[in-house]
């Protein structure tokens, strides 16, 4: 485990430089009015979850390239996670992949996440692959399959799930599901009726989840079927939950839409209804890439944000609390750096946002002065907050530059030392 005064012996050695840009920017932003305590308290306080499944290097049909010292097993992803947390102090929770991340002994595994730090913030269900000896296959859906039997598999799988959950700790709440359910070819599937099915059944999984736990039904417009999935878009999503009652919410994964979909609109959508659920955020080109967070469209990612502080700020809306989740896959590089560098643009993302003048952007949008609401947006863009971050970092314990700390201690040749080359980890 990584010790504090490693990390402050490190902070330290970089603080020189870290203290001049952090000087400079916090000065320009009290110039600008901004309360700069407050703004530090809010992104320190900003928690994203790591996926469980994605610890591992990812991979394609074509190949997967391991980078080696791969977690083999769930205690061990519960170390990697702990060691992120201890370096930026910013992903305290861990979503749950079932069955890739089975807990084998509950008390055993809290124990183990308690000593890191963390919590099991939702789990998922997974019924888009037939396990092992599974008698009854999903090839052709699982919650919208034809055969009530498979229905009832697949429901009995979440009911599971959730009983997974409920042993991991009173702090997880939460049933993420994402159904691979679709179908291939014009005319496979009576369209209406798979949608009521799936209604159906995803209402009975809820019917038996404890009264305090929350349904979050994700979308995705393609892939692995091609021509038609069950759940394609928000559309979908907020019908079912509409349908399935209050504690249901729709779950917004950032690659789950076709190119240039206006995704902040969708956000605003959803608060206004009160119906957003979480996020599973990633960076995306075509599809459900899997990239790091803000690599492709940063100003998208900050868009995204201002929507959502609007929204959380806003007496009006009565949206509940957010789940903020990574949903990430890493084929070319390090997994545990990929996963730093995503939760670093999440929270510049959310600090830039927060810089915005809203009450100025809305006298704008009153006044229908497009240049003027397009300027403000960009004067909170463009600003540089890296040293607010990494300070925010500092100021709770963290490394001012999480990465640069990993790649000195050397972590991942230790993980290879001891968890050999060729180590696996389930997941993507
Ligand atoms: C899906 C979807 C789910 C994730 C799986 C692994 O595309 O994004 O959220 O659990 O991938
Ligand atoms: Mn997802
Ligand atoms: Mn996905």
């Amino acid at each position: 485990m990584l010790k504090q005064d490693q990390i402050q012996d490190y902070n330290q050695s970089v603080s020189a430089d870290h203290d001049f840009k952090w000087g400079y920017l916090g000065e320009s932003l009290e110039r600008q009015g901004q309360n700069v305590e407050q703004l530090l308290k809010k992104v320190a306080d900003f928690q994203v979850a790591i996926p469980s499944w994605a610890l591992g290097t990812g991979g394609t049909r074509f190949g997967r390239f391991p980078i080696g010292g791969e977690p083999r097993n769930l205690e061990e992803k519960i170390e990697d996670v702990g060691l992120i947390h201890a370096l930026n102090r910013s992903s305290n929770s861990i979503s749950l992949h079932i069955p890739w991340d089975i807990p084998q002994d509950a008390a055993a595994t809290r124990q183990l996440l308690s000593q890191h730090g963390l919590i099991i913030d939702s789990v998922n269900s997974n019924t888009f692959q037939d396990q092992k000896d599974q008698a009854l296959s999903y090839k052709f859906g699982s919650l919208c399959h034809t055969d009530a039997q498979v229905r009832k598999h697949a429901i009995d799988h979440n009911i599971e799930v959730v009983e997974y959950g409920k042993a991991l700790g009173d702090e997880c709440k939460t049933l993420t599901v994402w159904l691979a359910d679709g179908s291939n070819f014009p005319g496979q599937h009576h369209l209406r009726r798979a949608y009521q099915r799936t209604l159906d059944s995803l209402t009975a999984i809820y019917e038996a989840m404890p009264s305090d736990w929350t349904m979050l039904v994700e979308y995705k417009p393609y892939e692995p079927n091609f021509y038609s999935m069950v759940i394609p878009d928000w559309g979908t999503s907020y019908s079912l939950c509409q349908q399935i009652g209050e504690r249901s919410q729709v779950l917004v994964d950032l690659g789950h839409h076709l190119p240039n979909t206006n995704i902040e609109q969708i956000v605003a959508r959803l608060m206004h209804f009160g119906r957003l659920g979480g996020f599973h955020f990633n960076g995306s080109m075509y599809g459900d890439d899997d990239l790091t967070t803000g690599a492709t469209k940063p100003y998208q990612l900050f868009l995204i944000f201002c929507e959502l502080v609007q929204g959380m700020n806003d007496p009006a809306v009565t949206n509940p609390a957010l789940a903020w989740m990574i949903d990430a896959s890493h084929n070319t590089k390090d997994p545990i750096e990929d996963l730093l560098q995503s939760v670093q643009a999440i929270k510049m993302a959310y600090a830039k946002a927060l810089l915005v003048d809203t009450q100025a952007l809305f006298e704008a949008q009153e006044q229908n002065d497009v240049v003027r609401a397009q300027e403000i947006l960009e004067n909170a863009f463009q600003t540089d907050v890296r040293a607010l971050v990494a300070e925010a970092r500092r100021q709770v314990g963290a490394a001012i530059d999480p990465i640069g700390l990993y790649r000195q201690m050397g972590i991942r040749e230790q993980r290879i030392g001891q968890r050999g080359r060729y180590a696996v980890a389930t997941g993507l």
